[in-house]
């Protein structure tokens, strides 16, 4: 699953420079220096750059240590996070980052050195504005990349938490051929719904509990429910990341018609999902309650193992269990 506890909300430059600089004014106040008047002010003016470039790397390395590592993540949402951000600006953007904050480390060791090599008040306020002017320039520099990876932050939080390390079936099928009510008498509940970030269609979870397993299911509106060539570019990026998560397909067919597809078309999704999720799949001709023996022997053509069954009257069920038990052996 994904994890995005430790990733905290990316500022703004501005407000990144306004932090450090604040930080530094408070610390400069309560420091207690002894020494000549011109030393307690070089004191307090050492201590102010090395507040303001501790701050600023801190905050630059809890951004770069709090972003999730995306070659590091499970497959699945490798490819997840594919559809919704663009993996290859994060990467850019966090290496933007990482430059800053070596930045930030260097012209601080320059400045120290300039401060502690100064002998009056004025040569001191020079190198001041100096370092003040550079910092904020590397730190402004950064503005897109923090504007960025803030947007990609909060699209990622939206994934949805999906488990990634349970068996795991995803159900196939055109609209209305009984996928919900199907997922529905298999997990004898009502579903999880998980938002879906690039459709306006939501993700259905369920589990069942096997033997020792636990296996959860999946009905996904709005992707293995039409023709490959109907899907845009995003869609098909989330049906290989499908193909990541599932374990098995349970391709539901309607003989009945009565969804409003064809079965020649319904086969013809089935053998297209087939070929796209690359996993054992399980062909249920449901809606058996309402349909005439030619419908059913019309469907069960050429198909093999086929479980006839009525999600509607829970008939069948457990036939369903046991091929999804074999499926996932
Ligand atoms: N007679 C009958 N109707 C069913 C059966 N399964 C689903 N339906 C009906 O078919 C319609 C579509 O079902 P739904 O589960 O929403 O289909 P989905 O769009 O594939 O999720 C609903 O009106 C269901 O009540 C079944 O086994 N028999
Ligand atoms: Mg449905």
């Amino acid at each position: 699953m994904m994890n995005f506890g430790n990733l905290g909300h990316v500022e703004t430059a501005d407000e990144y420079l306004d932090i450090a600089f604040r930080q530094a004014k408070l610390h400069a106040k309560e420091a207690k220096v002894v020494g000549t008047q011109f030393q307690r002010i070089q004191r307090r003016e050492l201590d102010a750059i090395a507040t303001v470039a501790r701050v600023l790397t801190k905050h630059l390395t809890l951004i770069l240590e709090g972003f999730p590592k995306l070659d590091q993540l499970d497959p699945f949402y490798r490819e997840l996070v594919r559809c919704v951000v663009d993996a290859a600006q994060v990467k850019q953007s966090l290496g933007g980052v990482n430059w800053g904050a070596h930045r930030v480390e260097a012209i601080f060791r320059e400045f120290n050195d300039k401060f502690r090599g100064s002998r009056d008040e004025n040569a001191l306020l020079a190198h001041k504005r100096a370092f003040f002017g550079r910092i904020s320039s590397v730190i402004k520099k950064l503005k897109s990349d923090f504007a960025f990876l803030e947007e990609a932050r909060r699209t990622l939080t939206e994934l949805p938490s999906i488990k990634t390390s349970v068996p795991t079936v995803v159900i196939a099928g055109f609209p209305n051929v009984g996928k919900s009510t199907l997922l529905r008498a298999l997990t004898g509940s009502a579903p999880e719904i998980a938002p879906y970030p690039f459709t306006t269609k939501q993700m259905m979870l369920g589990y069942r509990n096997h033997g020792k397993e636990r296996w959860q299911f999946i009905d996904t509106p709005g992707l293995l429910d039409r023709p490959l060539h109907e899907r845009n570019p995003i869609e098909k990026q989330a049906i290989l990341a499908l193909q990541h998560l599932a374990d098995a397909v349970l391709f539901v067919l309607d003989p009945t018609e009565s969804c409003g597809y064809s079965i020649q078309d319904q086969k013809h999704l089935m053998k297209e999902v087939s070929r796209a999720m690359d996993v054992p799949v399980i062909i249920v001709l449901n809606k058996s309650d309402l349909a005439s023996r030619e419908q059913m022997e019309l469907a069960a053509q050429n198909m093999q193992n086929a479980v006839i069954a009525s999600a509607e009257e829970e008939k069948n069920i457990d036939h369903i269990v046991s091929a999804i038990g074999k499926a996932l052996k």
